[in-house]
């Protein structure tokens, strides 16, 4: 395998390597090569995209030897290895990361100027692996970074999608997807490697036999394999040695695929056949929390599964010998339950393929897995009919009936006579036709549970897990969430990572969020205010400019507050809460022009599933609010309202510097944690939000006086719902709330179409199932305080401030230390420059 061999030697020579010297005059050298012998093109006649694949090269090449070192100290220390299982990855571009956390930024942006290459357009060409929807993929992506940083030995492990999440136009105010084909040009970031290969089965049967000691022993002859093949990228920690690995599997026909065997001279079924097993790696599902529930699906969750727990085991028996010490080479995270069947997979492979006995097998599976959950939406929680696991998985079924049968019971002699209880904490759901809980499976197969926030890791001992919790409440667990800083400070907001540097220490605080505090005592200097102010400004500048050129809004930097949401859209997050604000601050315009008002940018991004009509809907009112106050003269120097299309981690980049306010409305107790919240917070945004998810952290920490807060806590929505709510109450006994609403039926925003938005209004009259009527009120008056200090430049300056100084424990630095030391029991293993 190739992360097993000896690092090739590099000749110390002078001058400097092409390969690995980090000098400018090296890396000048080295990117001319690249263009030359990679890309076969000199300067005159290369495309932005060849320039681009040079950089991209060039960068790569400084990677490959700290990552062949890595992987021979990993190996010859036998290092504890974290394995991160998760179905998505939303990495974002590689190269602006890679250069920060090879320290070699300006050098590079140097040695680009001196062969007079555009540096900001060559970042631009790189097209981002959105291997994602939203919150679950991205903490994946900033968990690789902070694994490699902090130096945990860690593999990601997950599925290499040929379409990525869709890309989004908006046509006529509505969402239309466009596929995402971001390999069309190729990838530099990835190496392929095709003797990492793995049969994945599906189908068939089962044969139950005993062998010559008299031992039960199953085969499992199934009708249908596929080859996982391995794609790896380097994941370089930032100013360290260490780099880790991200091995995606990409779905092939396996290469023995026989027509005799399979298909007897039947040459087009053949061929349907290798595009059938093509077809499992070939897109990503566009859903962020409710399961799609199709059969192709549950084949990625299978196929990644199980090219993972083989490598696993192939690299446990090359390092370290015998599988009984499987779990202390190894710890495998579950990110939420989409690869919860490796519970059942390593079962399957210890017992079917290496004859090890149930108790043994569970033993070591109890003790290699940890699962986090991430939602406490119920439609979000994954299930699977058994009918079709019995179609696809016949032996995962039979072994997830057998753990269930075992675990059942324990539930029985614990709490005996308790039989409501024990169909509520089955693995199978009798109600309705039978389903497999997929969640259950994880709690009951692994060592640790996690929720991702304070109040969620609450809420899930006292709702979907609370049977599980009472049974053995020393395995639940909360790890708070966090994000990188290398990615959403350095990269895209150099001038603060700049300001920020003079004041906490050259680099320190990248490595050490914390450091953060030392701005503290000058959050009040008038000095450091109006250098802040000025950072801020120009991000809003820049931002500006770029929706200008992109949609064609136009926003007034200097004099507008930019007000932000951004994320997928959904009901829960309440973009619709927003909509009703704006519309408010509208009306109240038009009945007096002359009111002093502090001038707004409402800015949203963010998409929809493509089957989710009320988000798109919810997209459609927005752009259709955008169209009647952007092009209102009476009101357009004060509120201008802009979409941007395609929100994904590199518009979120532009984004996040340019917020003067984040929006974080969602209804309490819906939010597991968020993860946006804190990306604005750390750029000097402030941020108007509820009592949900880490915002209830996120305002621990900066005070909370520095922190916008309203609506109900999760206590008083849970008690509101118990009794009864009649959003139409509130509908009725409020003027202005109801001659908001009723201005979205009204067709001012539909071209006198009354129609268009009456679903939208009338589920939020009769059922409004996220409480945006309960809210409402509570959200103006915010609002209204909101504006007020911004009038108020030194008290919101320092506020800023004062959110940035303490947005310390949100680097995801602090949430892989607290899984290193508290879940898995994985010491750093340092790997010098
Ligand atoms: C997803 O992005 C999240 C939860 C899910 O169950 C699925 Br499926 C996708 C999000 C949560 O909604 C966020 O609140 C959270 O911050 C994020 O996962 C990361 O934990």
């Amino acid at each position: 395998a190739p992360e097993t061999e000896a690092p090739t030697e590099v000749p110390a020579a002078t001058p400097e390597h092409t390969r690995t010297g980090m000098s400018k005059a090296s890396l000048k050298q080295a990117y001319i090569d690249n263009l030359f012998y990679i890309q076969g093109r000199f300067r005159e006649v290369a495309t932005p995209h060849d320039l681009y694949m040079a950089a991209a090269f060039t960068v790569r090449d400084r990677m490959l030897d700290r990552w062949v070192k890595s992987a021979q100290v990993y190996k010859t220390s036998h290092a504890r290895t974290v394995c991160y299982l998760s179905a998505e990855y939303l990495l974002g571009p590689h190269l602006a990361n890679n250069l920060v956390n090879l320290g070699i930024s300006e050098v590079a942006r140097r040695a680009g100027e001196e062969l007079d290459l555009d540096f900001e357009a060559i970042l631009e060409e790189e097209e981002e692996p959105g291997l994602g929807n939203g919150g679950l993929g991205r903490l994946a992506a900033c968990y690789m970074d902070s694994l490699a940083t902090v130096q945990i030995p860690a593999i990601g492990y997950g599925i290499r999608y040929e379409f990525g999440i869709f890309d989004q136009d908006i046509q006529n105010g509505w969402q239309v997807e466009r596929s995402d084909t971001w390999l069309r040009n190729g990838n530099p970031w990835e190496i392929p490697r095709p003797k990492i290969s793995f049969p994945v089965r599906y189908g068939g049967h089962t044969e139950h036999s005993r062998d010559q000691a008299g031992r039960s022993r199953v085969r499992w002859v199934a009708d249908m394999v596929v080859s996982g093949v391995a794609f790896d990228t380097p994941v370089l920690g930032y100013g360290v040695g260490n780099v880790n690995l991200l091995r995606l599997w990409k779905a092939e026909a396996p290469e023995s695929f026989d027509f005799q065997v399979f298909n007897v001279g039947d040459y087009y079924g053949a061929v349907h056949a290798k595009i059938e097993a093509e077809t499992i790696s070939k897109v990503l599902y566009p859903n962020d929390e409710p399961e799609a529930g199709k059969e192709l699906r549950l084949k990625q969750q299978y196929f990644f599964v199980s090219c993972s727990i083989q490598d696993m085991i192939r690299l446990h028996l090359n390092t370290v010998g015998p599988l009984e010490t499987f779990h202390e080479k190894f710890v495998a995270q579950l990110n939420d339950t989409h690869p919860a069947i490796a519970v059942a997979e390593l079962m399957r492979l210890l017992m079917d393929d290496h004859a090890m006995p149930w108790d043994a097998a569970w033993d070591i599976t109890r003790n290699t897995f940890c699962y986090t959950n991430h939602t406490l939406l119920p439609e979000a929680l994954e299930t699977w009919s058994v009918a079709l696991f019995e179609r696809l998985l016949p032996r995962h079924l039979e072994i997830i009936y057998e753990i269930n049968r075992r675990f059942l019971d324990t539930v029985r002699v614990r709490y005996l006579g308790d039989e409501a209880r024990v169909a509520r904490m089955s693995l199978i759901d009798e109600t309705g036709g039978r389903r497999i809980r997929m969640a259950h499976l994880a709690v009951v197969g692994s060592r640790a549970v996690n929720g991702v926030a304070a109040l969620h890791s609450e809420l899930i001992k006292t709702t979907i897990l609370k049977d599980f919790y009472e049974m053995s409440p020393e395995r639940f667990h909360n790890v708070t969430n966090g994000v990188t800083p290398r990615r959403f400070i350095v990269v895209s907001n150099p001038r603060l990572a700049e300001l920020i540097t003079e004041f906490c220490g050259h680099d320190r605080w990248i490595r050490d969020l914390d450091c953060l505090r030392d701005l503290e005592e000058h959050a009040e200097d008038p000095a450091l205010q109006a250098r802040w102010r000025e950072v801020k400004t120009a991000a809003k500048q820049d931002l500006a400019l770029w929706l200008s050129q992109h949609g064609g809004v136009v926003l007034d930097p200097q004099t507008m507050m930019f007000d932000i949401q951004a994320k997928r859209m959904h009901e829960y997050k309440r973009q619709h809460l927003n909509v009703l604000h704006i519309i408010r601050v509208y009306q109240r315009l038009k009945q007096n022009p002359n009111l002093g008002m502090v001038p707004r940018a409402f800015i949203f991004g963010g998409k929809a599933a493509p089957g989710y009509y009320m988000a798109k809907l919810m997209i459609k009112l927005i752009n259709s609010v955008a169209e009647v106050i952007n092009n209102d003269p009476q009101v357009n120097g004060f509120i201008r309202v802009a979409f941007m299309a395609d929100f994904n981690v590199k518009n979120g980049q532009r984004l996040y510097p340019a917020a003067d306010l984040s929006e974080q409305i969602s209804l309490a107790g819906k939010e597991a944690s968020g993860t946006g919240n804190m990306k604005f917070s750390m750029n000097g945004a402030l941020t108007v939000g509820t009592l949900d998810g880490a915002n209830i952290e996120i305002r621990d920490e900066v005070g909370a006086e520095n922190f916008f807060l309203f609506g109900m806590t999760a206590e008083e929505v849970r008690r509101k719902q118990a009794e009864g709510y009649r959003p139409w109450d509130y509908y009725h006994g409020d003027d202005e709330l109801r001659s908001d609403i009723d201005l979205v039926t009204s067709g001012l925003f539909s071209h006198g179409d009354t129609n268009l938005f009456r679903p939208l209004a009338d589920h939020l009259i009769n059922q409004d199932p996220f409480m945006v009527l309960a809210d409402y009120r509570a959200y103006l008056n915010c609002q209204d305080r909101i504006s007020e200090v911004y009038d108020r430049p030194a008290e919101w300056d320092r506020m800023s401030i004062l959110n940035v100084a303490r947005m310390g424990k949100f680097s995801s630095d602090r949430s892989i230390r607290d899984y290193a030391e508290r879940i898995w029991g994985i010491e750093p293993k340092p790997i010098g420059i």
